[in-house]
């Protein structure tokens, strides 16, 4: 069986928790910390020493975007069938590979804030912010009249959801784009993106 090396608090972890549930995979959760993700054990096996990571039999992976695109074509769903769509999905993966992640995720504008104000890089948070209206926008455009990124629902939504969700839903987009509001709630809807939200500690409902 599939294992899958997780962390609750992780939005990288979120997104393969989504594409496991989207493609109904069964797996195996082992639960992982920092000290675990440092030790020489699990560096051994993924030397990123990331999580998210899986064992699917021999193959051994980190990088949410490469496990997205490993089981994807394993099970031949989740991606565009016409060039044109995979293209599509491809630009979208790597716009939040490249861009969305590292200005709010935990090396950017996230990062940054989780920090006690007195170890808070000011400067630099004033120019993430910035930076983030700019890929709101960068979003809203590749995004266009399509409910989905690649024209279909595809692992390209799935890598896009967690930080951008979590952008939104914080507030830091300060005029988001009507249309990516509307794939966001789109996205929250669908069954596996709930029961997903719930396991992580950042995205489950307020009680
Ligand atoms: N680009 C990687 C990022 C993975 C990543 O940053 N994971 C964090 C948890 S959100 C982690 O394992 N951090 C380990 C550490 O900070 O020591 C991906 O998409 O999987």
């Amino acid at each position: 069986m599939l294992i899958v090396h997780d962390f609750d608090a992780s939005p990288n972890c979120l997104k393969t928790k989504i594409l496991l549930y989207e493609l109904g995979i069964p797996f195996e959760q082992r639960s992982v910390d920092r000290p675990i993700l440092q030790s020489a054990a699990y560096r051994a096996k993924f030397p990123t020493g990331f999580a998210p990571a899986i064992e699917d039999g021999e193959v051994r992976l980190s990088e949410s975007g490469a496990i997205a695109l490993y089981l994807a074509e394993k099970h031949n769903k989740l991606m565009p069938s016409s060039n044109a769509g995979r293209s599509k999905m491809l630009q979208a993966m790597f716009v939040e590979a490249a861009i969305l992640s590292p200005t709010v995720g935990g090396q950017g504008l996230f990062g940054e804030l989780f920090r006690p104000e007195a170890e808070r890089n000011l400067p630099r948070i004033t120019d993430l912010r910035v930076k983030v209206q700019h890929v709101g926008h960068v979003l809203g455009e590749l995004l266009g009249d399509a409910s989905f990124f690649a024209g279909e629902f595809s692992i390209a939504d799935i890598q896009l959801y967690a930080a951008t969700a979590k952008t939104l839903e914080s507030g830091t987009l300060e005029a988001p784009p009507k249309n990516l509001v509307a794939w966001r709630a789109r996205m929250t809807d669908r069954p596996a993106v709930a029961r997903a939200r719930e396991e992580y500690v950042h995205y489950r409902r307020q009680a």
